[in-house]
């Protein structure tokens, strides 16, 4: 048993194909040119609405997305398709989510300084599931040679957040000794390409973190959780209805509930606020003064949000440093923002500073924790 758990090491899987507005916004601008023009008499006649272009400035501004990275560059901006293309692999290989999952372990094993062997939990934390079953994490755990146990998890965003507080307190409670979590996210498999609303938001991605006992790790860098905090309040604003029981209705199959869905404005105008009284509520009870705290790693999903919980924490503007932005390039990865703000910008924090890595979005779903550089 043990009171002092760590993150030894971190890891990234970046996609080699990136997505420019541009380029995505050209796509969809000819498929609503193509729409309109192929529905001109309906529309006309009043029987069907014209779909509106979309824009670069539009998304830069209200998100601060410029690019995103992707599985498959192709299949997205065919006008045509408009669907990444993702073929399927034989059963005996390995499958599409748990390959870029290895990759992002892989690097999160070496800095840990382990290999797959040592780790005895893994935690697959997603916004969604390649398919039912074998869960992911067990391919995954196979995959790299690891023992005990594993099983996928889902919070939407916050998943990542929610998985370190279960490893965290598997190794504290002596079920685990050595967590893997992973958090692969193919986020374009569904999303909605022909939705003006959303479909400049989400990019693909794998994240991996190792969290052990202080005692155990052998790493040169360690962050110390220190605490964490989780909260879920119900919302419709943030929505996909895909599932098994799909088939159960044949009127509802492909239609566009079964993709991501949300209520951008009101998602921003609810979840911000929780957020930043969650972590100002964390630092108070934890004895933290704003003053104290180095980094806020956010999740990355909106520039403004980020901008607006940050003063919400700090009571000022925040530097690019203490709340590093990492969506311009990325897009929102789901879980997998936040840890990524926090894999490529951890390096610079002394021994004994704080900073909070915290996630947020459907569910309602909001994780923060708490970790100091050791
Ligand atoms: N181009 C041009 N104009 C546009 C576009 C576009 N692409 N899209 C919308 N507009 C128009 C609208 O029609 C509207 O026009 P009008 O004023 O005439 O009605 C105007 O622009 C303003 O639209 P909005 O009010 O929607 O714009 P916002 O300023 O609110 O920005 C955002 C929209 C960027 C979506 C913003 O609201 C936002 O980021 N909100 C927070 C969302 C968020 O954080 N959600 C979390 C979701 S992620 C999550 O929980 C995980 C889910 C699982 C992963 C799923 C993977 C697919």
């Amino acid at each position: 048993m043990t009171s002092r758990v760590v993150i030894s090491g971190t890891g990234l899987y970046t996609p080699e194909q990136s997505i420019s507005n541009e380029e995505l916004v050209a796509a969809f601008n000819t498929w609503v040119d193509r729409f309109n023009a192929d529905h001109a008499h309906a529309i006309a006649r009043g029987e069907e609405e014209a779909k509106a272009h979309s824009s670069v400035e539009f998304i830069e501004k209200a998100s601060g997305i410029r690019s995103r990275y992707v599985l498959d560059k192709a299949g997205i901006l065919d006008p045509d398709r408009m669907v990444p293309h993702l073929p399927e692999r034989p059963n005996e290989a390995l499958s599409v989510m748990a390959d870029i999952g290895v990759q992002a372990a892989k690097e999160a094993l070496s800095n840990a300084s382990l290999e797959g062997k040592d780790i005895d939990a893994v935690i697959v934390a997603a916004s969604n599931m390649q398919r039912a079953y074998p869960a992911m994490a067990v391919e995954i755990q196979h995959a790299l040679g690891a023992t005990g146990y594993a099983f996928d998890m889902n919070v939407a965003c916050s998943s990542a957040t929610f998985g370190l507080q279960q490893a965290a307190d598997s190794i504290r409670a002596g079920s685990a000794r050595r967590v893997l979590m992973v958090n692969p996210e193919i986020c374009t498999g569904h999303l909605n390409f022909r939705d003006r609303d959303s479909h400049f938001i989400f990019g693909d991605v794998a994240t991996a973190v190792v969290i052990e006992s202080a005692e155990d790790a052998n790493s040169q860098k360690c962050y110390e959780i220190l605490d964490t905090r989780l909260q879920t309040i119900f919302s419709n604003n943030i929505r996909n209805n895909f599932g098994f029981l799909n088939r159960g209705d044949e009127t509802g199959v492909g239609a566009v509930d079964k993709l991501f869905v949300q209520e951008g404005r009101k998602v921003f105008k609810e979840v911000c606020p929780a957020v930043a009284q969650q972590i100002n509520q964390q630092l108070e009870d934890f004895g933290v003064s704003k003053d104290q705290l180095t980094r806020m790693w956010l999740h990355q999903a909106n520039q403004n949000m980020n901008d607006l919980i940050a003063r919400k924490v700090l009571g000022r503007d925040p530097t690019a440093t203490e709340a590093p932005t990492i969506l311009d390039t990325y897009a929102n990865t789901s879980s997998a923002g936040s840890v990524i703000a926090f894999h490529k910008h951890n390096d610079d924090l002394l021994t004994g500073q704080l900073g909070v890595l915290c996630s947020f979005g459907a569910g309602y779903s909001i994780g923060s924790a708490l970790l100091q550089r050791v």
